[in-house]
Protein backbone atom coordinates (compact mmCIF):
# COMPACT_ATOMS: atom_id res chain seq x y z
CA UNK A 1 0.00 0.00 0.00
CA UNK A 2 1.44 3.25 -0.77
CA UNK A 3 1.21 6.17 2.02
CA UNK A 4 3.18 9.69 2.83
CA UNK A 5 4.90 10.03 5.65
CA UNK A 6 3.68 12.71 8.07
CA UNK A 7 6.16 12.73 10.82
CA UNK A 8 8.85 10.36 11.66
CA UNK A 9 9.88 10.21 15.49
CA UNK A 10 12.98 7.62 16.62
CA UNK A 11 11.81 3.81 15.10
CA UNK A 12 8.34 4.44 13.93
CA UNK A 13 6.30 7.09 11.87
CA UNK A 14 2.90 7.97 11.48
CA UNK A 15 1.54 7.82 7.71
CA UNK A 16 -1.36 8.73 6.18
CA UNK A 17 -2.74 6.58 2.95
CA UNK A 18 -4.66 7.37 0.18
CA UNK A 19 -7.35 6.71 1.63
CA UNK A 20 -6.64 9.44 4.45
CA UNK A 21 -6.37 6.79 7.03
CA UNK A 22 -3.30 7.52 9.71
CA UNK A 23 -1.29 4.30 10.50
CA UNK A 24 1.50 4.12 12.75
CA UNK A 25 4.45 2.13 11.39
CA UNK A 26 7.75 0.67 11.90
CA UNK A 27 10.93 0.15 9.60
CA UNK A 28 11.66 -2.83 7.93
CA UNK A 29 15.51 -3.38 8.33
CA UNK A 30 18.27 -1.41 6.60
CA UNK A 31 15.56 1.49 6.82
CA UNK A 32 15.91 1.09 10.85
CA UNK A 33 19.57 1.63 10.77
CA UNK A 34 20.74 4.77 9.28
CA UNK A 35 19.19 8.24 10.54
CA UNK A 36 17.79 10.01 7.68
CA UNK A 37 16.32 6.94 5.59
CA UNK A 38 12.65 7.95 6.26
CA UNK A 39 11.77 11.45 5.98
CA UNK A 40 8.44 13.21 6.57
CA UNK A 41 7.03 13.89 3.25
CA UNK A 42 8.57 10.68 1.91
CA UNK A 43 6.35 8.35 -0.30
CA UNK A 44 6.67 4.60 1.32
CA UNK A 45 4.95 1.50 0.50
CA UNK A 46 3.28 -0.28 3.65
CA UNK A 47 2.27 -3.02 5.02
CA UNK A 48 -0.58 -2.37 7.25
CA UNK A 49 -0.61 -4.38 10.48
CA UNK A 50 -2.45 -3.93 14.03
CA UNK A 51 -1.18 -1.61 16.14
CA UNK A 52 1.62 -0.87 13.94
CA UNK A 53 2.68 -1.32 10.10
CA UNK A 54 5.72 -2.14 8.46
CA UNK A 55 7.28 0.67 6.25
CA UNK A 56 8.54 -1.72 3.57
CA UNK A 57 10.87 0.80 1.34
CA UNK A 58 10.64 4.55 0.23
CA UNK A 59 9.67 5.13 -2.70
CA UNK A 60 12.71 7.47 -5.29
CA UNK A 61 12.27 11.38 -4.08
CA UNK A 62 12.14 14.26 -6.29
CA UNK A 63 14.06 16.85 -4.12
CA UNK A 64 15.02 16.28 0.03
CA UNK A 65 15.63 19.85 2.32
CA UNK A 66 18.43 19.24 5.12
CA UNK A 67 16.99 21.91 7.55
CA UNK A 68 14.39 21.04 7.92
CA UNK A 69 14.77 17.35 6.79
CA UNK A 70 12.09 17.07 4.39
CA UNK A 71 11.00 15.08 1.53
CA UNK A 72 9.38 15.69 -2.22
CA UNK A 73 7.95 19.42 -0.43
CA UNK A 74 6.57 21.36 -3.39
CA UNK A 75 6.15 24.56 -2.26
CA UNK A 76 7.88 27.46 0.14
CA UNK A 77 5.91 29.52 2.34
CA UNK A 78 7.82 32.34 2.99
CA UNK A 79 6.21 34.00 6.31
CA UNK A 80 7.57 37.75 6.84
CA UNK A 81 6.43 40.20 9.50
CA UNK A 82 6.73 43.67 8.85
CA UNK A 83 6.81 44.75 12.45
CA UNK A 84 7.60 43.59 15.90
CA UNK A 85 10.37 42.80 14.72
CA UNK A 86 10.67 44.75 10.98
CA UNK A 87 11.50 41.24 8.95
CA UNK A 88 14.47 41.68 6.81
CA UNK A 89 13.66 41.71 2.95
CA UNK A 90 17.48 40.40 2.26
CA UNK A 91 16.59 37.24 4.26
CA UNK A 92 12.96 37.13 2.31
CA UNK A 93 15.21 37.45 -1.15
CA UNK A 94 17.17 34.79 -0.07
CA UNK A 95 14.47 32.39 0.90
CA UNK A 96 12.39 33.23 -2.49
CA UNK A 97 15.86 32.80 -4.38
CA UNK A 98 16.05 29.45 -2.23
CA UNK A 99 12.71 28.19 -3.37
CA UNK A 100 13.84 29.24 -7.07
CA UNK A 101 16.62 27.25 -7.29
CA UNK A 102 15.03 24.58 -5.74
CA UNK A 103 12.20 24.00 -8.59
CA UNK A 104 10.05 25.28 -5.52
CA UNK A 105 7.02 27.29 -5.96
CA UNK A 106 6.91 30.05 -3.43
CA UNK A 107 4.67 32.16 -2.00
CA UNK A 108 4.89 35.41 0.88
CA UNK A 109 2.60 35.51 3.89
CA UNK A 110 3.16 39.02 5.57
CA UNK A 111 1.96 38.13 9.15
CA UNK A 112 1.32 39.99 12.20
CA UNK A 113 -1.42 42.24 10.57
CA UNK A 114 -2.89 43.55 13.21
CA UNK A 115 -0.18 45.59 14.33
CA UNK A 116 0.32 47.13 11.04
CA UNK A 117 -2.84 47.62 8.69
CA UNK A 118 -3.20 50.75 10.01
CA UNK A 119 -0.29 52.15 9.37
CA UNK A 120 0.00 53.79 5.91
CA UNK A 121 3.25 52.37 3.58
CA UNK A 122 3.33 48.56 4.76
CA UNK A 123 1.69 47.28 2.62
CA UNK A 124 2.54 49.24 -0.49
CA UNK A 125 6.43 48.87 0.55
CA UNK A 126 5.98 44.92 -0.18
CA UNK A 127 4.28 45.97 -3.57
CA UNK A 128 7.61 44.63 -5.67
CA UNK A 129 7.28 41.55 -4.01
CA UNK A 130 3.36 41.08 -4.22
CA UNK A 131 3.96 41.47 -8.13
CA UNK A 132 6.14 38.66 -8.56
CA UNK A 133 4.74 35.99 -5.42
CA UNK A 134 1.62 35.18 -4.13
CA UNK A 135 0.96 37.22 -0.89
CA UNK A 136 -1.91 36.84 1.95
CA UNK A 137 -1.62 39.19 4.98
CA UNK A 138 -2.78 37.06 7.93
CA UNK A 139 -3.25 37.94 11.81
CA UNK A 140 -3.69 35.06 13.92
CA UNK A 141 -5.00 37.53 16.79
CA UNK A 142 -7.71 38.95 14.56
CA UNK A 143 -7.86 35.49 12.25
CA UNK A 144 -7.80 37.93 9.48
CA UNK A 145 -6.77 36.60 6.22
CA UNK A 146 -5.92 33.41 7.41
CA UNK A 147 -8.57 31.77 5.56
CA UNK A 148 -6.72 32.43 3.07
CA UNK A 149 -4.17 30.55 3.48
CA UNK A 150 -5.66 27.20 1.92
CA UNK A 151 -6.24 28.19 -1.53
CA UNK A 152 -2.94 29.63 -1.36
CA UNK A 153 -2.01 26.34 -1.00
CA UNK A 154 -4.26 24.12 -2.87
CA UNK A 155 -2.96 20.64 -2.97
CA UNK A 156 0.77 20.85 -2.78
CA UNK A 157 3.40 20.32 0.12
CA UNK A 158 4.81 23.44 1.35
CA UNK A 159 7.22 24.33 3.79
CA UNK A 160 7.45 27.26 6.12
CA UNK A 161 10.69 29.28 5.93
CA UNK A 162 10.94 32.50 8.03
CA UNK A 163 12.92 34.26 10.92
CA UNK A 164 12.48 33.12 14.74
CA UNK A 165 9.32 35.13 16.04
CA UNK A 166 7.28 35.98 12.92
CA UNK A 167 4.74 33.88 14.03
CA UNK A 168 5.09 30.53 12.00
CA UNK A 169 4.04 28.04 14.60
CA UNK A 170 1.28 30.64 15.80
CA UNK A 171 -0.32 30.76 12.26
CA UNK A 172 -0.02 26.77 11.62
CA UNK A 173 -2.22 26.42 15.06
CA UNK A 174 -4.89 28.83 12.93
CA UNK A 175 -5.06 26.67 10.41
CA UNK A 176 -5.69 23.43 11.85
CA UNK A 177 -9.05 22.63 13.04
CA UNK A 178 -9.67 22.77 16.60
CA UNK A 179 -8.70 19.76 18.87
CA UNK A 180 -6.37 18.98 15.61
CA UNK A 181 -3.18 20.40 16.52
CA UNK A 182 -2.05 17.53 18.71
CA UNK A 183 -2.50 14.76 16.07
CA UNK A 184 0.55 13.98 14.65
CA UNK A 185 2.28 14.92 17.75
CA UNK A 186 0.52 12.21 19.32
CA UNK A 187 2.77 9.85 18.43
CA UNK A 188 5.48 12.11 21.11
CA UNK A 189 2.96 11.06 23.52
CA UNK A 190 2.97 7.01 22.32
CA UNK A 191 6.98 7.06 22.65
CA UNK A 192 6.63 8.44 25.99
CA UNK A 193 9.22 11.58 24.58
CA UNK A 194 8.09 14.88 25.56
CA UNK A 195 6.98 16.97 21.84
CA UNK A 196 8.89 20.05 23.47
CA UNK A 197 11.85 18.26 23.24
CA UNK A 198 11.77 16.65 20.29
CA UNK A 199 12.75 18.56 17.01
CA UNK A 200 11.26 16.77 13.89
CA UNK A 201 9.29 17.96 11.28
CA UNK A 202 5.67 17.41 10.83
CA UNK A 203 3.16 17.70 8.28
CA UNK A 204 -0.04 18.83 8.90
CA UNK A 205 -3.28 18.83 6.85
CA UNK A 206 -4.38 22.27 5.60
CA UNK A 207 -7.54 22.03 3.06
CA UNK A 208 -6.22 19.97 0.51
CA UNK A 209 -3.21 20.58 1.10
CA UNK A 210 -0.21 20.25 3.55
CA UNK A 211 1.47 22.72 6.01
CA UNK A 212 5.20 21.91 7.56
CA UNK A 213 5.92 23.93 10.47
CA UNK A 214 10.21 24.80 10.92
CA UNK A 215 12.39 26.07 13.08
CA UNK A 216 13.74 29.92 12.12
CA UNK A 217 17.22 29.61 10.76
CA UNK A 218 19.06 32.95 10.62
CA UNK A 219 22.07 31.94 8.81
CA UNK A 220 20.45 30.05 5.39
CA UNK A 221 22.79 28.71 2.49
CA UNK A 222 21.65 28.69 -0.94
CA UNK A 223 21.53 25.16 -2.68
CA UNK A 224 24.44 24.70 -4.65
CA UNK A 225 24.31 27.02 -8.03
CA UNK A 226 26.09 28.76 -11.33
CA UNK A 227 25.57 32.61 -11.66
CA UNK A 228 23.93 32.11 -14.36
CA UNK A 229 21.33 29.28 -12.41
CA UNK A 230 21.29 32.44 -9.88
CA UNK A 231 20.20 35.13 -12.36
CA UNK A 232 17.59 33.32 -13.62
CA UNK A 233 16.12 32.81 -9.89
CA UNK A 234 14.80 36.21 -10.49
CA UNK A 235 11.63 35.69 -12.20
CA UNK A 236 11.48 39.87 -13.03
CA UNK A 237 14.12 39.75 -15.88
CA UNK A 238 13.47 36.70 -17.34
CA UNK A 239 13.74 37.30 -21.24
CA UNK A 240 14.68 41.16 -20.51
CA UNK A 241 16.54 40.94 -24.04
CA UNK A 242 20.11 41.48 -23.58
CA UNK A 243 22.10 41.37 -26.14
CA UNK A 244 24.48 38.34 -24.58
CA UNK A 245 22.43 35.29 -23.63
CA UNK A 246 24.78 34.65 -20.75
CA UNK A 247 24.35 38.27 -19.66
CA UNK A 248 24.31 38.18 -15.85
CA UNK A 249 23.40 41.82 -15.65
CA UNK A 250 26.18 43.26 -14.31
CA UNK A 251 27.30 46.16 -16.02
CA UNK A 252 27.73 44.14 -19.82
CA UNK A 253 27.20 45.56 -22.81
CA UNK A 254 23.73 45.71 -24.34
CA UNK A 255 21.88 44.83 -21.18
CA UNK A 256 18.53 45.55 -20.43
CA UNK A 257 18.29 45.12 -16.99
CA UNK A 258 18.68 49.30 -16.31
CA UNK A 259 16.39 50.02 -18.35
CA UNK A 260 14.13 47.81 -16.26
CA UNK A 261 15.05 49.53 -13.44
CA UNK A 262 15.07 53.10 -14.40
CA UNK A 263 11.21 52.07 -15.74
CA UNK A 264 11.07 50.96 -11.94
CA UNK A 265 9.90 47.43 -13.58
CA UNK A 266 12.91 45.84 -11.65
CA UNK A 267 12.95 47.08 -7.74
CA UNK A 268 16.56 48.79 -6.71
CA UNK A 269 16.53 46.68 -3.63
CA UNK A 270 16.03 43.16 -5.41
CA UNK A 271 18.59 44.34 -7.48
CA UNK A 272 21.05 45.06 -4.76
CA UNK A 273 20.40 41.94 -3.09
CA UNK A 274 20.85 40.27 -6.12
CA UNK A 275 24.31 41.44 -6.76
CA UNK A 276 25.21 41.02 -3.14
CA UNK A 277 24.45 37.05 -3.77
CA UNK A 278 26.54 37.01 -7.07
CA UNK A 279 29.18 37.86 -4.58
CA UNK A 280 28.97 35.48 -2.02
CA UNK A 281 31.25 32.92 -2.00
CA UNK A 282 29.81 29.25 -2.42
CA UNK A 283 28.13 27.59 0.73
CA UNK A 284 29.71 26.10 3.42
CA UNK A 285 27.15 23.97 4.82
CA UNK A 286 24.72 21.67 2.62
CA UNK A 287 21.42 23.05 4.02
CA UNK A 288 19.28 22.21 0.89
CA UNK A 289 20.01 18.75 -1.10
N1 LIG B 1 0.15 40.75 17.34
C1 LIG B 1 0.42 39.57 16.76
N2 LIG B 1 1.33 38.76 17.31
C2 LIG B 1 1.58 37.57 16.71
C3 LIG B 1 0.89 37.17 15.54
N3 LIG B 1 1.36 35.96 15.17
C4 LIG B 1 2.29 35.60 16.08
N4 LIG B 1 2.43 36.58 17.03
C5 LIG B 1 3.33 36.54 18.19
O1 LIG B 1 4.67 36.43 17.75
C6 LIG B 1 5.44 35.63 18.62
C7 LIG B 1 6.16 34.52 17.87
O2 LIG B 1 5.22 33.66 17.28
P1 LIG B 1 5.58 32.15 16.84
O3 LIG B 1 4.39 31.62 16.14
O4 LIG B 1 6.10 31.38 17.98
O5 LIG B 1 6.79 32.41 15.84
P2 LIG B 1 7.64 31.34 14.98
O6 LIG B 1 7.80 31.91 13.63
O7 LIG B 1 7.01 30.00 15.08
O8 LIG B 1 9.06 31.36 15.72
P3 LIG B 1 10.17 30.18 15.78
O9 LIG B 1 9.48 28.89 16.11
O10 LIG B 1 11.13 30.63 16.84
O11 LIG B 1 10.83 30.14 14.42
C8 LIG B 1 4.46 35.10 19.67
O12 LIG B 1 4.59 35.90 20.82
C9 LIG B 1 3.11 35.30 19.02
O13 LIG B 1 2.09 35.51 19.97
C10 LIG B 1 -0.09 38.06 14.99
O14 LIG B 1 -0.73 37.81 13.96
N5 LIG B 1 -0.28 39.25 15.64
MG1 LIG C 1 7.75 28.16 15.76
ZN1 LIG D 1 21.60 41.81 -18.79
Amino acid sequence: MRARVLEVLGEQAWVVDDGGQRHVCQFRGRLRRAVGQVLAGDWVDVRPAEPVGMIEQVLPRHNHLVRPPLANADGLLAVFSPVEPPGSVALLDRRLVTAELMGLRAAIVMTKRDLWEARPGVWERMAPWRALYPTVAVSTVSTEGVDLVPGLLGTAVWVMAGESGVGKTSLLARLLPAGRAGAVGALSERTGRGRHTTRTVALSPVGKGWLADAPGFTQLDLPPHDSLELRDAFPEWRGAGCRYADCRHLEEPGCAVPDLLGRGVVSQERYQHYRLLQQEPPPRHRAWG
